[in-house]
């Protein structure tokens, strides 16, 4: 058992654990306020699919219904979080009730709830009582033959196929390497499943949507067959339409609920992949593939103009891609949500055992640290290092005595630009001038500190390397506080006229002094 400062930490913590290693995970909070914090780290698991089981304090049964001292309707306020949601009636009824639950949370893949009144609880339930371990089979699910013949037809018959892959093809990068290389198909991710193949693999060509890479823009555009494997990508608006598409997903629900598909394979990715594999005609013609293996080069040489940049202030994306090279072989990234989350996107570049997590469909702020702390907690032999926005981290920042309480040695760099950057980005992109987006932040380093970790603050990009070194060498939990340019603007891979428009608009009201003048 694990005590966190804040409920939603633990939480993000669970949810974490559950997207990092597929099994389930415990998070609990008492009755009445404990329960109400845990909420938005459940979203978290919810909207990623994340196996977590939920367990929540209640008043006692002879109370309820009097609105008694932290009494709440806590099944009605996780009836939409959760894939099961019970009230434990008798302290016999525990057994089936947990087990229930974590089929269900397995199963569907979702949260379970159980809340439990005080004087339900406390007596004791004999081992016996619970049934052998629930099997949790794990089916190797293949399309039908005449879904994957059709699925064959559609890809043969394209000149121009784009591999469009998330994290339900995590298990499967040796199967989609080999469909790439018949396809003459470039790959590119979603991403949650930016950890799914190394970003230097010279199928890959990043990430798509708006924290997406140009290349992958292009080939989107260009291609005529999207194969998706593994994915919900979510960003609609990036997925042209007029293109024909082949999408295997493990859930048939799934299918077709993003862009319309000609070809549905319902089944395991790695092992649909095997079965469609033979059916696929080697491509000859590689011309697309090598437009976008060299516009992936131009994209590279671009980024790296900035990550390698000696400017101060220090340019968000040095900053990652610094991180970036010192980080272990089997480091597990975490991920904030904000413009950190589009330096990450860009500037990590995954390899070898790398993990990357964030929040990915509620995209919630304040995931990276807590997420670190659950990782940290799994996996004690790996690095752990977490990606934080000054917003997202001050958050939950008190959960950083946790890391020092429980000798959690995580690395959490804050991408200090003293504002929500990310909603300044937003409101300028519409034409508002800069409104309420400034942060007056402490020293995090010193912060650190004064936790019993360790910390350094960084605000020249020549302490950087040296800086990043003690982080990495460091056996403390640890805060790497980098002022990073306030003004580094997320651009979109394209930008489109209106977005331009609005920017310029912006820039030119907040010159002649026109929207609110901050303090900090
Ligand atoms: C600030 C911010 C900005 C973002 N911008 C972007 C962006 O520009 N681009 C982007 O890509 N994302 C972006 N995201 C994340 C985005 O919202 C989605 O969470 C992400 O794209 C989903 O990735 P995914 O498809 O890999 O995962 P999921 O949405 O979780 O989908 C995984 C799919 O795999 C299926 N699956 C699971 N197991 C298997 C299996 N064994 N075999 C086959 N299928 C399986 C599941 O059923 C599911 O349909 C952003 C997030 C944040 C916080
Ligand atoms: C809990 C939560 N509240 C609000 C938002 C809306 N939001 C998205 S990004 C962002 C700003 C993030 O600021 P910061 O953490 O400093 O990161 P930056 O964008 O500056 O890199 C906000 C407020 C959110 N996603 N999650
Ligand atoms: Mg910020």
């Amino acid at each position: 058992m694990i005590h966190v400062r804040h409920e939603e930490t633990g939480a993000f913590a669970a949810s974490a654990q559950a997207k990092l290693s597929g099994k389930l995970a415990v998070c609990m909070g008492t009755s009445g306020p404990g329960a109400v914090h845990l909420l938005n780290g459940l979203y978290d698991a919810k909207l990623d699919a994340a196996p977590v089981l939920a367990l929540t304090g209640q008043v006692e049964t002879k109370f309820q219904g009097s609105d008694y001292h932290q009494e709440i309707n806590v099944q009605g306020l996780f009836e939409d979080v959760s894939v099961f949601n019970h009230e434990v009636l008798s302290a016999g009824q525990l057994p089936l009730l947990i087990q229930e639950a974590i089929r269900a949370s397995y199963h569907f893949p979702g949260v379970s709830h159980i809340s439990m009144p005080m004087d339900v609880v406390g007596h004791k339930v004999h081992h016996h009582e619970f049934r052998n371990k629930p099997p949790f089979a794990k089916p190797d699910i293949i399309p039908n033959k005449v879904d994957l013949e059709a699925a064959a037809n559609c890809l043969n018959n394209a000149e121009k196929v784009i591999i469009l892959a998330g994290i339900g093809a995590r298990h499967a990068a040796k199967e989609l390497l080999q469909a790439a290389e018949i396809l003459k198909a470039p790959i590119t991710k979603a991403l949650r499943g930016k950890d799914i193949l190394p970003d230097d693999n010279p199928y890959c060509i990043g990430g798509h949507g708006l924290l997406g890479t140009l290349p992958s823009h292009h080939a989107m555009n260009d291609c005529d067959c999207i194969l998706m494997v593994g994915t919900d990508f979510p960003h609609v608006e990036f997925l042209p339409q007029g293109k024909t598409a082949v999408q295997i997903d493990i859930n048939g629900y799934q299918i077709g609920k993003r862009i319309p598909v000609e070809a549905a394979l319902v089944g395991d990715a790695a092992s649909t992949l095997r079965s469609l594999i033979p059916l696929l005609k080697n491509k000859t013609d590689d011309a697309f593939l090598m437009t976008a293996r060299k516009n992936m080069e131009s994209w590279r040489a671009k980024e790296e103009e900035m990550e390698n940049s000696a400017d101060n202030p220090i340019h968000p994306q040095a900053l990652a891609a610094a991180i970036s090279k010192y980080a272990a072989d089997d480091a597990i990234y975490c991920i904030d949500t904000g413009n950190v989350t589009v330096w990450a996107a860009r500037n990590i570049r995954i390899r070898g055992s790398q993990r990357l997590t964030l929040s990915g469909g509620l995209a919630s702020m304040a995931f990276g640290m807590p997420a670190a702390i659950g990782a940290k907690l799994l996996y004690p032999n790996n690095q752990v290092i977490a990606f934080c926005g000054d917003g997202g981290f001050a958050m939950l920042m008190g959960d950083f005595l946790t890391a020092v309480k429980y000798d959690l040695a995580i690395i959490v760099v804050v991408f200090n630009n003293y504002k929500l950057g990310m909603i300044q980005a937003e409101e300028e992109v519409m034409g508002i001038p800069e409104y309420e987006v400034l942060q007056n932040n402490c020293d995090f380093a010193e912060y650190a500190k004064i936790c019993g970790g360790d910390g350094i603050k960084v605000k020249e990009i020549t302490r950087l390397d040296e800086a990043i070194r003690q982080a990495v060498a460091s056996n403390k939990p640890f805060i790497l506080d980098v002022d990073v340019n306030p003004n580094e603007l997320p651009y979109p891979a394209e930008i489109t006229a209106k977005q331009a428009i609005g920017f310029v608009t912006a820039k030119v009201k907040e010159f002649f002094g026109d929207g609110e003048k901050e303090k900090v």
